[in-house]
């Protein structure tokens, strides 16, 4: 077993040149690994952790190059176009004469000298390309390759990732299972598969809806999030520069990114729903699909009959794109023109193998509205759409609530997978309480917890800032690293072949003390060191068969460890001599007073 973690010998990863970089000059117990397919150029970067008992734990990796020392990247340059030959070499695309990469591209106009790029160029710098779309018009999906039977490079890559045979991915992608994000015009991404057969994975949203935020804040954000374990990014960026930022994104993300190209079609109307139109729409999806956006949520499941469905609701609709499209739809009187255009819609994202996530404009945005005729109306619209989309040849995952209190969760994943036929179910928490603001990445990491052990194959992050503000660098550590806690808690509950591997040398590490393995299996190694340290910071503390929490004087761990060390070991043991060492253990503890906490000798 190779993922999420599993303990081998190193000599079975091909390694990077270097056993143990350091960093700040400081040695660290893991490195950049890669697993080697069946080609050469086909090799899947690992997180090889090294134990200081001699074993290894190779880890699921989503940081990119960027953690790799031999890799030289520059975010000028962006990163290798790693998926470029195996794009061409299948000879079913065409270069396309389509809009040079230019921030006029934008079509919003730059009124304000405000909100600029600062260190960034206006003009992404590196090597000039040229987009690709399906020859004629060809879906030149995944989901078509598998249909066919073919299995693609990157679907090797991703059985590699996930320790599956490339049958089984080929097979879920075929059957509407499961997507592969990989827009053609998007090579320099680390393939990756959602679904719910494989490991659950976690999306980070960024995005400089502020006037403060700049694009080298959110590239910055996008490596950050990866670095933490985030596998996919979308760019939500409203505003200036909204093309310039995405393609700095773009050429150096190492995962797929997604967009709500809503957003982008009502800058070019300034703000005014009711002026959007399908040519204005269509025009901003074949933009962003030659820049290479991998995935994008779009709201056609808003219909005109639908709205008034929300007018009794608490907290009406809470959904950005939901809310442009019922304004549209109630301005015009007409059914949506996304509904109304979707099959053409389909061919559009076919011929570059954008993935639809079709987005839930009608989800709850409290307790009290949750599970109601609006939301599942628009679920069955979803369905309907998702049986066109396959027709098409697109791949296809759906989007999902919000607020939901936790008996009512199940019902929203039962129904979603009944409706629509399996399709991967990408859901925003759920928050399951609307009392803690500040808090909501943990009120919806329960609900994101108890939904993907269900089956939700991708829990969309929410922030502590989530109802107050945009985002920082630290919010978007703690947002990835709450959803990365609630998507492996699935993994474990959902029995993933290897889940427990990872928890499994966490606990041996915990029990013989040893902390330097501890910190540098923790999914924040970071904090985990840091909080120790805060109370043992002497460097032998870390090989001390104690932590702070029970002193010396009294260790739950410490004495069970001791009755087994007496005994040789779990193996030597016998129940006899167990209980006669607890017994032992017993007599002393009575001996010292029967006090759980001792005050200190000295
Ligand atoms: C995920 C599941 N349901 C909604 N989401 C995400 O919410 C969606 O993918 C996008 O990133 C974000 C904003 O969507 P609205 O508010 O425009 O619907
Ligand atoms: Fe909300």
């Amino acid at each position: 077993a190779r993922t999420p973690a599993s303990t081998q010998n190193p000599a079975q990863a091909e390694t990077a040149d270097t056993a143990e970089h350091t960093e700040a000059g400081k040695s660290v117990g893991w490195h950049k690994a890669y697993v080697e397919g069946s080609r050469p150029d086909l090799r899947v970067p690992v997180r090889q952790v090294h134990l200081t008992n001699g074993q290894s734990v190779t880890l699921y990796d989503t940081s990119g190059p960027y953690t790799d020392p031999l890799v030289d990247t520059d975010v000028r340059r962006g990163l290798a176009p790693l998926r470029e030959n195996w794009i061409i070499a299948r000879g079913d695309t065409e270069e396309y004469a389509g809009r040079p990469v230019r921030p006029e591209d934008d079509g919003i106009k730059h009124t304000s000298p405000r909100g600029g790029l600062r260190n960034l160029d206006a003009v992404f710098p590196g090597r000039p390309r040229q987009p690709r779309r399906g020859r004629n018009g060809a879906a030149v999906t995944q989901l078509a390759y598998a249909r066919r039977g073919e299995i693609t490079p990157e679907m090797e890559y991703v059985a590699v990732r996930e320790n599956v045979s490339p049958e089984v991915v080929r097979e879920e992608i075929a059957a509407g299972r499961a997507v592969l994000p990989a827009n053609v015009n998007h090579p320099e991404i680390e393939p990756m598969i959602i679904g719910k057969r494989f490991l659950v994975k976690v999306n980070a949203n960024i995005g400089n809806s502020a006037v403060t935020s700049s694009i080298e804040e959110e590239v910055d954000k996008m490596t950050w999030a990866t670095r933490w374990g985030a596998d996919t990014v979308m760019d939500l960026s409203t505003g200036r520069n909204i093309h310039t930022t995405r393609e700095w994104v773009l050429r150096n993300s190492p995962v797929p990114i997604g967009t709500v190209p809503l957003y982008q079609a009502l800058e070019k109307v300034d703000g005014r729903a009711e002026e959007l139109t399908w040519e204005i729409y269509k025009d901003t999806v074949i933009e962003q699909a030659e820049q290479g956006v991998d995935y994008m949520t779009v709201h056609a499941g808003v219909r005109l009959p639908y709205v008034p469905l929300t007018a009794n609701r608490k907290t009406g609709i809470v959904s950005r794109g939901g809310s442009i499209m019922a304004a549209w739809c109630l301005a015009h009187h007409k059914e949506s023109f996304l509904y109304e255009n979707f099959e053409e819609l389909c061919e559009i994202l076919a011929a570059y193998d954008v993935t639809y996530s079709l987005g839930d404009g009608l989800r709850p945005g409290s307790i009290a509205d949750a599970n109601d005729e609006a939301q599942f109306a628009e679920l069955r619209t979803l369905g309907e759409l998702n049986r066109i989309a396959k027709r098409c040849n697109v791949q296809t995952m759906i989007e999902g609530p919000g607020h939901v209190p936790m008996h009512k969760i199940k019902e929203n994943i039962d129904l979603q997978q009944e409706i629509c036929d399996e399709a991967p179910f990408y859901t925003l928490g759920p928050l399951t309480t609307d009392v803690a603001p500040a808090y909501d990445h943990i009120t919806s990491g329960i609900g994101a917890a108890m939904i993907a052990w269900w089956g939700t194959a991708m829990l969309c992050y929410v922030t502590p800032k989530e109802h107050l503000g945009l985002p920082n660098r630290d919010d978007v550590k703690t947002g990835v690293i709450t959803y990365k806690i609630a998507a492996h808690a699935a993994d474990l509950a959902k029995g993933h072949p290897g889940a427990q591997e990872w928890d499994d040398a966490l606990s041996d590490a915990r029990f013989e003390f040893r902390w330097e393995d501890q910190f540098n299996l923790a999914l924040d190694l970071d904090t985990a060191r840091e909080f120790h340290d805060e109370t043992l910071p002497a460097e032998p503390a870390k090989t001390a068969h104690f932590c702070s929490m029970c002193g010396p004087k009294f260790c739950s761990m410490k004495i069970s460890r001791s009755i087994t060390e007496q005994f040789g070991g779990d193996e030597g043991a016998t129940p006899e001599e167990i209980r006669a060492g607890m017994l032992e253990k017993s007599r002393e503890f009575a001996a010292a007073g029967n006090r759980v906490y001792l005050p200190l000798a000295d």
